[in-house]
């Protein structure tokens, strides 16, 4: 704590370098409940250029194997582990940070305030840092969407994902999640991105239905700082050309 304010740990500050570093940074997401070769997947993707790997999933219960596959991309690779949790059963030991997230657009208080509460001292335990992050779902027909309540943003409604984000920022929070949903047909617009990065002064993160490297570059270009990458690596077959391309395009793209 600095002067009553509550100071961004190290996992955050070397987020901030990446970004500093490459323009927009990759943060690919491991289903611990999907993925049948986790860490392998990990070290490939840490090989391309990642800056850190997310682990977990909108319905993600299984918390030893959630604990599992942690320790396991922990004993494979050296960029940092960080939790993105679905509920309280997605905080685990052993992960560097996690994204502390309030589904700020949530119907259900359960998903704004509760599980963190529940789910706070956890973190606290096992000495995991906090990002503090509002999560925020756009688009309707996705797990994060169903399992979450939540009042989805429509995609062509810019200025609704302006009122939360910059709430967000008043609030304190200094990540932002535009959230499309794992496997969404539809990717957050870079129209929504570019508006939302006009009055957002966080760390801007951007996930949900990306799957190629023009989209990257597109929402890259409007201005997210990290975009998350999840589907696509899970898939068997030759998922790394085109992830490669991906990072290169969101890379080139400020
Ligand atoms: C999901 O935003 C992430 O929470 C990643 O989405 O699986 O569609 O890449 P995809």
């Amino acid at each position: 704590m600095i002067g009553g304010v509550i100071a961004p740990g190290k996992i955050e500050e070397y987020l901030k370098e990446e970004i500093k570093k490459h323009g927009t940074i990759c943060l690919p997401l491991i289903d611990s409940e999907n993925s049948t070769d986790a860490a392998s997947i990990a070290k490939k993707v840490e090989q391309m250029g990642a800056s850190a790997v997310l682990v977990g999933g909108s319905s993600a219960i299984d918390q030893l194997e959630l604990a599992q596959v942690v320790s396991e991309i922990k004993n494979f690779v050296k960029i940092p582990v960080i939790l993105f949790p679905g509920n309280v059963t997605g905080v685990s030991p052993k992960a560097d940070a996690i994204l502390f997230s309030s589904l700020l657009n949530s119907e259900n208080p359960y998903f704004i305030t509760e599980a963190q509460a529940l789910g706070a001292l956890a973190v606290k335990k096992y000495q995991i840092e906090p990002l503090p992050t509002a999560y925020i779902i756009i688009g309707e027909g996705t797990a994060a969407w169903f399992v979450g309540r939540a009042r989805a943003i429509p995609f062509h409604k810019p200025g609704l994902a302006v009122m939360y984000s910059l709430a967000a920022q008043y609030m304190g929070m200094r990540f932002v999640y535009l959230e499309a949903g794992s496997g969404a047909a539809q990717n957050v617009p870079p129209e929504m991105v570019g508006a939302v990065r006009k009055h957002y002064e966080g760390t801007l993160i951007v996930g949900g239905g990306i799957r190629s490297p023009e989209t990257a570059a597109a929402i890259a270009k409007a201005g997210a700082d990290a975009m998350v990458i999840g589907t696509m690596i899970e898939k068997d077959g030759d998922w790394q050309t085109k992830f490669a391309s991906m990072i290169k395009a969101m890379r080139s793209a400020r």
